[in-house]
């Protein structure tokens, strides 16, 4: 049972037993990603002092430009794993193709991959806007002692082992999942430890904000143009709130704190929707349904989606679960 104020590592810990056979490789890899974390947390918070914000010069496969605290972060999450020798496999955002982890001791023993986005919401770094980080983790499906492959990654939500995020806000926290409900992490900066802040977290199943980058309402489906107009009619418990911070992970934060509904549909521009399914709506699908919440693509649950590429994108509609089914049946209705 989770007690108010623990620190991250004796809920690991105590929560270890949680696992069959559980052999300590997820608590070493989830250490592993909060010690991450910590490092990044630092950077971000003196982006403004040093000349590390401002784009990095490159872009990455998603075509977006690189900020530098972006490839910083993506560094630090993979180094911080290798150097472990906790997982078999990473798959970045920032990074075309998956990295193979070979130790040269105990070649590919290990049995989890990671699935992450450094730096969610990056382009929001030089205005001193929330970013966060997203992670995944699946256990490996191909023989361990072989190398991994890509069939390792390309693995429904359902089958992810543990999902979190860090939100880099007013405070840091990590949130995450490994299935048993969903557990919040205050970092304390003086003292370099995360202490259990928001035991149990769900999802309000109603709410009254919405969260959509409105600007792109013209090429939108039918189905979510009419339930961004029930959002804002005047009947019921309506208008909502329109809260959008364009940081997936701060919107989703709130929505899940506060009630909400968080959409990016598919658009001419992004005919499959922008966020990518398995290091953003995945991880964030598992934690919501986790949370008592519901994440779906506008007609079916995101965890069932059966991946096809590393870095594909998915129209994603999450949050509470009363907002998701209404928006679901303006889908269903006006379906094109
Ligand atoms: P737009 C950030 O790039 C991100 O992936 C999410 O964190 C955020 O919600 C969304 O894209 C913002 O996209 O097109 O509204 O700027």
């Amino acid at each position: 049972m989770a007690k108010k104020n623990q620190t991250l590592g004796e809920f690991i810990i105590e929560n270890q037993s949680d696992f069959q056979y559980s052999s300590g490789e997820l608590s070493r890899l989830l250490n592993s990603i909060r010690l991450a974390a910590k490092v990044v947390n630092h950077e971000v918070n003196k982006a403004g002092l040093v000349d590390i914000t401002g784009a990095a010069g490159d872009t990455n496969i998603q075509g977006e430009d690189q900020q530098k605290l972006d490839v910083y972060a993506n560094d630090v999450f993979i180094q911080t794993m290798t150097d472990r020798n906790i997982v078999c496999g990473i798959a970045s955002e920032e990074e075309d193709d998956f990295i193979t982890i070979n130790s040269q001791d105990e070649l590919h023993q290990n049995k989890y991959v990671v699935l992450i986005d450094p730096l969610d919401g990056s382009s929001n770094i030089d205005v001193n806007v929330s970013v966060g980080t997203i992670f995944s983790i699946f256990r490996r499906i191909t023989p361990v002692g072989t190398p991994v492959a890509l069939k390792d990654f390309l693995q429904t939500g359902d089958k992810q082992v543990a999902a979190g995020y860090v939100v880099y806000g007013t405070s840091t926290m990590l949130v995450y999942t490994t299935g048993k409900g969903v557990n919040g992490f205050t970092l304390n900066p003086a003292l370099g430890s995360w202490y259990l802040s928001h035991p149990n977290m769900q999802f309000p199943v109603d709410g009254q904000i919405y969260s959509v980058n409105e600007g792109n309402y013209l090429d939108f489906p039918e189905g979510i143009k009419k339930y961004i107009k029930y959002c804002q009619s005047e009947e019921e418990d309506r208008p909502y709130t329109s809260r959008y911070i364009g940081s997936l992970v701060s919107d989703f934060h709130r929505n899940m704190i506060k009630g909400g509904i968080y959409m990016y549909p598919k658009s001419t521009k992004n005919p499959k929707g922008k966020l990518r399914l398995l290091y953003e709506c995945s991880p964030m699908a598992f934690i919501a349904e986790q949370a008592n919440g519901v994440a779906s693509d506008g007609y079916k649950r995101i965890m069932e989606i059966m991946p096809t590429e590393l870095h594909q994108r998915v129209p994603f509609i999450c949050g509470s679960k009363n907002m998701v089914e209404k928006a679901e049946e303006f889908m269903l209705k006006f379906k094109e």
